[in-house]
């Protein structure tokens, strides 16, 4: 059980195109259960790979204790009528902005053993997993943000990034789901 860090905008890994994930082994559920870590911590209600490092296809998100891990991730339908609700990022801490998405989606994955499952959301769950996949092809949600909004959540981020050399961010343990906290000391 690990707390990674978390990379923050500037850092390349979030522009990458995540790799297909080929098997799930013991490996990558090990990765799941860190993500799982580093989201509660960092009090996120989503992950992706590329966020703590990793090119992997695969995140995590827990909604109103519905939480999935998605590996392989594919839309499957995006519809409803378009809902704007603001959004944040882990990988842009205190930037926001409005972020205009299909209300709901349906999105077929491998879950942690690696057994196919389709999940129909929409609400905040929806919307965050779409914000997940976006991440998983290098796509931040500053990019759905008109010209000038997005340039005002940059100018933002130039006044925040300083408190993360490297494009590194470290997030403190201890805000955990665990079922078992002893697990925690
Ligand atoms: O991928 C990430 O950066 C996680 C991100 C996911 C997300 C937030 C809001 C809308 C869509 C997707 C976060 O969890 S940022 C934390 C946050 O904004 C939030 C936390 C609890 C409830 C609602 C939002
Ligand atoms: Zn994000």
């Amino acid at each position: 059980m690990s707390v990674l860090p978390i990379r923050v905008l500037g850092d390349p890994v979030l522009r990458e195109e995540t790799l297909p994930v080929a098997e799930v082994t013991d490996e990558l559920r090990q990765l799941i259960d860190d993500m799982f870590d580093t989201m509660y911590a960092a009090s996120g209600i989503g992950l992706a790979a590329p966020q703590v490092g990793r090119t992997e296809r695969v995140c995590v998100v827990e909604v109103e204790g519905a939480a999935y891990a998605l590996v392989n991730p594919e839309m499957v339908t995006a519809d409803g009528p378009r809902d704007k609700t603001e959004e944040g990022c882990l990988s842009i801490p205190d930037v926001y902005g409005d972020v205009l998405r299909p209300s709901r989606v349906v999105v077929r994955a491998l879950d942690r053993d690696g057994s196919p499952f389709e999940v129909a959301a929409e609400g905040l769950l929806g919307r965050c997993i779409q914000h997940e996949i976006d991440h998983l092809h290098g796509k931040l949600f500053i990019d759905h943000l008109s010209f000038l909004k997005r340039r005002a959540a940059l100018a933002r981020w130039e006044d925040e990034k300083d408190q993360y050399p490297g494009f590194i961010r470290i997030v403190k343990a201890g805000k955990s789901k665990s079922k078992h906290p002893e697990e925690e000391l």
